[in-house]
C-alpha cells in the first residue's frame, strides 16, 4: 500500500514537471489514469459519536468516502476520516450497511423492536453534506419494510396465543429471529456472475434451551425496482411499504449464535460470504467467531434441521477450510470483524473497531487487512 502511494506521488510529480530520479520512461509507465483509487490507509478514525458503538462500515473507493454506521447515526468521513457529514435522529437499531454498486447509496439494516417494524434503510449518501442532517426531515433517508422479517419475529412459536416480545428467554421468535442485522450486496448463491443481490441476515437470539435457533438466516432481495416502496420514515408513525415476499430465503447451520450474523460480506477477491458473529454459548458446538459460506455452491434442499416440526429450506454450505468440529460438521474461523468489516478487493479488508471514551462517546476506527487463507485467522493486518 505505501508502495503504491509512493508510485502515484512519484507520478504526480512527474506530471507536474517536477524533476524525479527515476528516467522518464520509468516515470511514464507509473502513470495512472485519473479515476485511480486513492491508496487505502493501514487505518483510518471514524471520530467519537453520542451514540452505541460502531455496527458496520463500508468504502466507496471510487470516490474515497468510508461509511460508517454508528447505531443511531450515519457517518460520512473521506479515507483520512475527516467527518464530511452525518445523518443523525434515528431511534431504532441501524446495523451492518453496503453500498449498492448499482445506484451508489448506501443500504443498511433498521430494526424497531417494539413497534414489530424491520427496514432496509437507505441514505442517499451524496446529499450528505453536514454534520446534523435529520433522517426523518431532510430528505437523505427512504425506508422499505421487510414483511418476511416481522413474520419471523413475531412467530408464536410455542402456540399460547402471546408473542413475548423483545426477549431471548422464550420459544417464541421463528428460528429464533430477534430482527436484522448483517447486509450485503453480492451475486446470487451459486453464481458468481450474476446480478447483484441484497442479502440480509437475521439477528438469532442467544437461547441454549431450544434446537431451532442454530442457523444463520438469511433473506435474498432484488432491489432494481424498489423505488416503489421507498418512503421516508416517520418514527412515531412507522410505514409497512415493501416486498411481501423475498427473492430467496437460505439456511447455513453453524450453531446458535448471540445476535446473528453482525457483518456480512461478500467478497469478490474469494468468491465467498464472510459473516462475523458474536460467539454461542451452546454447548455440543465450536462457537466460533467467523463463519465462511462458499459463494460458488448452488443452496440445496434439505432439512432445516432442529425445528419442532421437520421443514425443509435451502441450505447453504460453509467453505471446508479453518476450524472443523468433526462432531457437527461445523467449520469457522477466528476473527473479530462483528462491529464492522468491508472486502475492498484484491484480497484487502477493513475491520472495525470501537469502544466507549471517557466523556462517554463511542469512538470507531478500522485496520487494514490482507488475506492469509490461515487457520485459525485468514487475515493479517497490514500494519502491526
Ligand atoms: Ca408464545
Ligand atoms: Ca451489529
Ligand atoms: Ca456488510
Amino acid at each position: 500500500m505505501r508502495n503504491k502511494a509512493r508510485t502515484t506521488l512519484v507520478a504526480v510529480l512527474a506530471l507536474a514537471g517536477v524533476a524525479v530520479a527515476a528516467p522518464a520512461l520509468a516515470a511514464q509507465q507509473e502513470r495512472r489514469p485519473a479515476a485511480e483509487a486513492e491508496p487505502l490507509p493501514d487505518h483510518i478514525h471514524g471520530g467519537a459519536w453520542p451514540t452505541s458503538h460502531v455496527q458496520g462500515v463500508t468504502v466507496d473507493r471510487e470516490n474515497g468516502l468510508v461509511y460508517w454506521s454508528f447505531t443511531q447515526a450515519l457517518v460520512k468521513t473521506d479515507l483520512s476520516g475527516n467527518v464530511l457529514g452525518t445523518v443523525v435522529g434515528l431511534t431504532g437499531h441501524l446495523g451492518d450497511i453496503d453500498i449498492n454498486p448499482a445506484d451508489g447509496r448506501v443500504y443498511g439494516s433498521l430494526e424497531y423492536k417494539a413497534e414489530e417494524a424491520f427496514y432496509i434503510a437507505v441514505f442517499d449518501v451524496e446529499k450528505i453534506d453536514r454534520v446534523g442532517m435529520n433522517a426523518e426531515t431532510d430528505g437523505v433517508m427512504t425506508a422499505v419494510h421487510l414483511d418476511e422479517v416481522v413474520a419471523d419475529f413475531t412467530a408464536d412459536m410455542n402456540g399460547d396465543g402471546v408473542f413475548d416480545g423483545d426477549t431471548a428467554a422464550t420459544d417464541d421468535h421463528r428460528y429464533g429471529c430477534s430482527g436484522i442485522d448483517g447486509v450485503s450486496f453480492g451475486p446470487s448463491f451459486g453464481s458468481r456472475r450474476g446480478e447483484q443481490r441484497l442479502m440480509v441476515a437475521y439477528g438469532v437470539y442467544s437461547n441454549t434451551s431450544r434446537t431451532d435457533n442454530d442457523h444463520q438466516v438469511i433473506l435474498e432481495y432484488d432491489v432494481d425496482h424498489w423505488e416503489r416502496y421507498e418512503r421516508p420514515l416517520s418514527q412515531a408513525d412507522p410505514h409497512r411499504s415493501g416486498p411481501r415476499g423475498t427473492d430467496g430465503k437460505y439456511f447455513v447451520y453453524t450453531g446458535n449464535t448471540t445476535y446473528g450474523v453482525q457483518n456480512l460480506e461478500y467478497d469478490a477477491y474469494t468468491g465467498n460470504w464472510m459473516m462475523a458473529v458474536y460467539t454461542g454459548v451452546k454447548e455440543g458446538f465450536p462457537n466460533y467467531s467467523f463463519f465462511i459460506v462458499d459463494g460458488a455452491e448452488r443452496p440445496r434442499r434439505g432439512e432445516i434441521v432442529g425445528q419442532p416440526e421437520p421443514e425443509r429450506g435451502r441450505l447453504l454450505s460453509l467453505v471446508q477450510d479453518g476450524r472443523y468440529d468433526p462432531a457437527t460438521g461445523v467449520y469457522g474461523w477466528d476473527f473479530h470483524g462483528n462491529y464492522g468489516l468491508a472486502a475492498l478487493g484484491d484480497g484487502y479488508y477493513y475491520a472495525a473497531e470501537g469502544r466507549r471514551i471517557p466523556d462517554g462517546r463511542q469512538e470507531g476506527e478500522v485496520y487494514l487487512y490482507r488475506w492469509t487463507g490461515n487457520t485459525p485467522t485468514p487475515f493479517e493486518r497490514v500494519a502491526p
